[in-house]
């Protein structure tokens, strides 16, 4: 079984702090509303429980309008929800252990930051990679140094994966990253703390359409 098919054009991924009070799920209607293509959901403080049952209620709203939903780190919850997959970064399982439980339906992202993690990845079938941070980010204080447009897309060639980049992108720096060859951006606060969620999307949707490339061009 092949994982199924998703594009990181515009890949959300959710944060509760950023989201405030309206909370998550008000904050991917609207994505869903301004064209989001992925979505991740992320909560590094949540336990199990509450963070199964916003799956769920993520899911309820994903899942009719054909976007995949990945889940950072905890495998153990994307298996419980049978969410499409998981996130997971260098401090969570290694990708082989990972694909060991997941097994092959389910879609597997790496996050990579240098030359060492890009080289790694390009050894294993990952479904994608995250290359960041691109831009300084306040979102994540231990994201480190910014890698800037052209490392970040040099990371992700030297993966030899499909990427989207993340850290610090919005409206106005997306454009240049999908012009650099980057499948995707992916963005929390972009979208979780804009005033109006549906139209942030909607910006970085139209900026895709206009500066990416073909997928696998530049790959
Ligand atoms: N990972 P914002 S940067 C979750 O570099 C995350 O791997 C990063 O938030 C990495 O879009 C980051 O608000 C935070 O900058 C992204």
């Amino acid at each position: 079984m092949k994982a199924p098919e998703f594009d990181l054009g515009v890949y959300l991924v959710t944060d509760r702090a950023c989201c405030g009070p309206r909370g998550v799920e008000a904050v991917v209607s609207a994505a869903i509303a301004g064209g989001v293509t992925l979505v991740q959901l992320r909560d590094k403080q949540a336990d199990a429980r509450p963070m199964l049952a916003l799956g769920r209620r993520l899911l309820e709203l994903l899942r009719p309008a054909g976007i995949a939903l990945v889940v950072n780190d905890r495998i153990d919850v994307a298996q419980a929800l049978d969410a499409d997959g998981v996130h997971i970064g260098q401090q969570d399982l290694p990708y082989p252990e990972a694909r060991r439980l997941l097994g092959p339906g389910k879609i597997i992202g790496v996050s990579i930051g240098g030359d060492a993690e890009a080289r790694e990845a390009a050894g294993w079938d990952v479904d994608y990679v995250g290359v960041g941070p691109a831009f300084a980010t306040a979102t994540k204080a231990d994201a480190g140094a910014a890698l800037g447009i052209g490392e970040t897309a040099r990371l992700a060639r030297l993966s030899g994966h499909r990427a989207v980049a993340i850290g610090g992108i919005d409206g106005s720096n997306a454009a240049a990253l999908y012009a650099a060859g980057l499948e995707g951006v992916a963005v929390i606060s972009a979208i979780c703390s804009a005033a109006d969620p549906d139209a942030a999307t909607r910006r970085l949707l139209g900026l895709m359409r206009e500066h990416r490339a073909p997928i696998g061009a530049t790959r």
